[in-house]
């Protein structure tokens, strides 16, 4: 079925600097992977970002591992369907976002050829969801205030503020006084906590916030289960959930109220629904985090958080909350702060071959 395969590294520039606990960043280096067969094409975006702050996959490794390892498999296998990708990847050790990328591409070219949407393959539900934004540590309060000003009034029906130790309570309190308990706001502080800080983060709890994202390291579930039961806030994990397994034992463990699902962190699309599947069942609430994805990521994104369970708004901002030139026909925001579910086969767009070249930093390709 795989007849030829591109990978690309592309840099886009960010409108403005993104600052989390992990550092700042002025612009987004991705790879994207072009696997093309039987007269049809599909893309694939890896969100390991280009140093492995957030977690340990990075964009060169990422490269390196698919031509050295998973493209080997992939092709030896004769994979048909999305659904074989996983197993034909199982023998190499980690590397999700790699694999997920993979996995988009092949499911991508499966859904086009079939003229079937991402979504309608998801079994999702909604046609529109509301959108969520994540705010970047600000150089001020006074900014922060302006910047979350100017996505209140765009519409957005969530509010990520990002945390670190410094700034954390006093931001919080601020964006409470100025628009009120009823905005719905949340906090990410990228496992830059310790179980150690709990009565600070205990602080938080006056604020009435939808959840704290991931205060402690990615390996401590058992901590995140006894921080758990010294908040009011609900607790909710991200870099922690790297499959369904560790999902369940989270869920069993009391580590977390609610997941934020993303795909790439948990090696695909199909282990992503799988841990909606399981959160579902066990009255776990989900919703789709969000990793600077170009308009394909994005847009796959947006239909996967189309499903029943995800009933929090995610980090499915707009093309332009990150890009003034996206990649593929921008993803835009409704007025009343929702995105459209693409109705489009497959993903529903592919990237723009102008901007692309334009972007493009490296490419590698193959042909059989
Ligand atoms: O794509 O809207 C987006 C970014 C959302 O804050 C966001 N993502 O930990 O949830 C998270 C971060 C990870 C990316 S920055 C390292
Ligand atoms: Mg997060």
């Amino acid at each position: 079925m795989i007849e030829a395969i591109e990978i690309r590294t592309v840099r886009l520039p960010l409108r403005a600097p993104f600052q989390t606990s992990n550092g700042v960043s002025t612009e987004r280096e991705l790879v994207l992977v072009r696997i093309a067969g039987g007269g049809a094409e599909g893309w694939g975006e890896c969100v390991a970002e280009r140093e492995p702050t957030y977690s340990s996959e990075h964009s060169r490794g990422a490269v390196d591992v698919m031509r050295s390892f998973l493209l080997p498999r992939l092709l030896a296998a004769q994979v048909r369907t999305a659904e074989e990708v996983a197993p034909a990847l199982r023998g190499v050790v980690g590397h999700p976002m790699a694999k997920a990328a993979l996995e988009l591409a092949v499911l991508d070219l499966v859904l086009r050829r079939r003229g079937v949407p991402l979504a309608q393959y998801f079994g999702a539900t909604r046609t529109r969801i509301p959108a969520g934004v994540s705010v970047g540590i600000q150089p001020s309060v006074a900014a922060l205030l302006d910047v979350v000003g100017g996505f209140v009034d765009e519409g957005y029906r969530r509010i990520k503020l990002k945390i670190q130790p410094g700034w954390d309570v006093e931001p919080v309190r601020a964006v409470r006084k100025k628009f009120g308990d009823d905005l719905p706001l949340q906090v990410d502080a990228n496992a830059a906590y310790d179980l150690a800080d709990a009565p600070l983060l205990r602080r938080l709890d006056e604020f009435g916030l939808l959840l704290i994202e991931q205060p402690l390291h990615h390996d401590d579930l058992y901590q995140h289960a006894r921080l758990a039961e010294m908040l009011t806030t609900p607790l909710c994990l991200d870099e922690s959930v790297v499959s369904a397994r560790s999902a369940a034992a989270a869920i069993s463990m009391g580590a977390a109220s609610i997941i934020n699902v993303k795909p790439g962190r948990v090696g695909g699309y199909l282990e992503a629904k799988r841990i909606h599947d399981l959160a579902q069942a066990h009255g776990v609430a989900v919703w789709c985090g969000g990793m600077l994805e170009s308009g394909l990521g994005r847009r796959a994104n947006i239909a996967l958080a189309a499903l029943p369970g995800f009933t929090l708004p995610g980090d499915t901002s707009a093309s332009d909350r990150f890009y003034a030139t996206d990649l593929t026909a921008p993803v835009t925001l409704e007025a009343d702060g929702h995105v459209l579910v693409p109705s489009e086969p497959g993903i529903g767009a592919t990237p723009d071959p102008d901007l692309l070249r334009k972007f493009t930093v490296d490419t590698w390709s193959y042909e059989r």
